[in-house]
């Protein structure tokens, strides 16, 4: 929101500098990670202190109320608590906020503010205060299609952290497989956790895995948003259910790419008890406000079927004490505010959204066209789809979110990206199609349109061409960024 370059010597990182974690519990847990990331990139091991120790250089963490941190009255708490001031001095950093998110969201400014000099690292004395425009700064990672395993998650929650995004939305299931074990279903992850999409790769997540998944996105201020979807894209579903099955035979695995041609059978008592075992266990099992419960591409049911099947899945999720989220065709079948409606496919469903979030839904924005980062760069990308068009970076970057849809500014809950993956086989070709285009959601997501443009972004990008070639990320060196030589592929 606002940076103002101070008079005086840099903040030069010298041996012995401490994190100071001078707000209680929360702000050690953000000190951790800033002292383990400034030591990883410094070499310097970095100390975590809760006072502040006379005569050395320190970042010190701190929390505070709005007025202090600089917030403006009228912020809604949600984004207040990402709010963050950070003061670069000669010898002393502060970052200040009103929840340990924020301390969070300031220290990584911290960490990209930091230039090299003569083999010091030195930050020009400056002050920050900065907030978000949109809460929700998610992504979607189809894990069903192609797996990606728990490292390859947690570097990805890293790539998130660094541009402050706050959703990591994992698509668990689909017609190619099923990721996640659930006590009360083991069948599912036993059987369909093995098949993918052609070429795929397999796996599924254990419950300790999901935990430490959680958790470690916490640290990183990014909620994790569970989706298993129906009542379509459920045929690893009925490959691992017989029951759910009219013949009460299971469905062959499926490894193609095509979607819509599964669903659940209303008419059958197994599919009412799959949707309460599953999505009872999988809000209990979610520590976040949301469960996403899909509703998208369903070809083979009635309009009242599909309404009384995104219904009784969301009922689950409410009994569960969760909120719902849903892809934008579930508009016609849920409404009201505690309800989050995805919308992707801008050649439909306009409507039906418009009168959703009239009834109290709020939106997040995901349009394919912008959002959609499995889709090509250009035509000679070796990764991706090209049903919503080719993306170039700048499709990426040069669009206005409350222009994608005709409803209330208040109903916008964000922005999400999304990566499908037909055609990622493990994490690297993953990072091929997100960096650099993810930066650029990021930046949609975060600043307001008056305080961004396309040549700004492409002049400051090139630092982080570096920054993911230092952790072996492979990206794209996407035209229209004078990137430095020798970097991207
Ligand atoms: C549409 S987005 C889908 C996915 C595909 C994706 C490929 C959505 C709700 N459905 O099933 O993987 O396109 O880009």
């Amino acid at each position: 929101v606002s940076v103002i370059a101070v008079e005086g010597d840099p903040f030069v990182l010298r041996d012995g500098v401490r994190v100071v974690a001078a707000g209680g519990t929360t702000s050690v847990t953000t000190a951790t990670l800033v002292a383990e990331r400034i030591g990883r990139a410094t070499g310097f091991p970095v100390a975590v202190v809760q006072e502040p120790d006379h005569g050395r250089s320190a970042v010190v963490l701190r929390l505070a109320e709005r007025g202090e941190v600089g917030v403006p009255d009228d912020l809604p708490d949600e984004l207040a608590a990402e709010a963050y001031r950070l003061e670069v001095r000669a010898d002393r950093v502060d970052v200040v906020a009103t929840s340990g998110v924020g301390l969070v969201r300031g220290a990584v400014t911290f960490d990209q503010l930091a230039t090299v000099h003569n083999d010091t690292f030195r930050w020009l004395p400056c002050t920050v205060v900065d907030h978000p425009r949109f809460a929700w700064r998610g992504l979607t990672v189809d894990v069903a299609r192609s797996f990606l395993d728990l490292d390859a998650l947690r570097q990805v929650l890293d790539v998130m952290l660094l541009y402050k995004l706050s959703v990591l939305h994992l698509h668990l299931t689909d017609d190619q497989g099923w990721r996640l074990q659930l006590a009360a279903r083991p069948e599912l992850a036993a059987r369909s956790g093995a098949t993918a999409v052609e070429g795929g790769l397999t796996g599924t997540y254990s419950r300790q895995d999901w935990d430490e998944l959680v958790a470690f996105a916490a640290v990183r201020g990014i909620t994790v948003v569970p989706e298993v979807d129906v009542p379509g894209h459920v045929n690893a579903a009925l490959h691992a259910v017989p029951a759910l099955n009219p013949s009460g035979r299971p469905a062959p695995e499926y490894s193609g790419v095509e979607v819509g041609f599964s669903a659940l059978d209303p008419g059958l008592p197994e599919t009412s008890r799959f949707l309460r075992d599953v999505f009872g266990e999988l809000a209990s099992m979610t520590s976040g406000p949301w469960v996403h419960v899909g509703g998208d591409e369903v070809q083979t049911l009635d309009a009242d079927a599909y309404r009384a099947l995104v219904r009784a899945a969301a009922d689950r999720v409410r009994a569960g004490g969760k909120h719902v989220v849903a892809w934008q065709e579930a508009a016609t079948a849920l409404a009201g505010p505690d309800v989050v409606l995805q919308y992707w496919d801008q050649r439909s469903g306009r409507d039906e959204m418009v009168a959703a979030a009239a009834a109290g839904a709020r939106v997040v924005l995901s349009p394919a066209p912008h959002a959609y980062l499995d889709m090509k760069y250009d035509a000679d990308s070796r990764l991706g789809l090209e049903w919503a068009g080719h993306i170039g970076l700048r499709d990426a970057y040069d669009w206005e979110p409350l222009d994608v849809l005709p409803v209330p500014a208040a109903q916008v809950a964000g922005v999400g990206a999304a990566v499908w993956s037909e055609t990622v086989r493990g994490v690297g070709d993953l990072f091929w199609l997100l960096l650099p285009r993810l930066a650029a959601v990021a930046e949609v997501a975060w600043s307001a349109p008056e305080r961004r443009s396309w040549e700004s972004f492409a002049a400051r990008l090139p630092v982080h061409g570096r920054w993911w070639v230092g952790d072996g990320l492979p990206w794209f060196a996407a035209p229209g960024v004078a990137w430095e030589p020798a970097d991207g592929s």
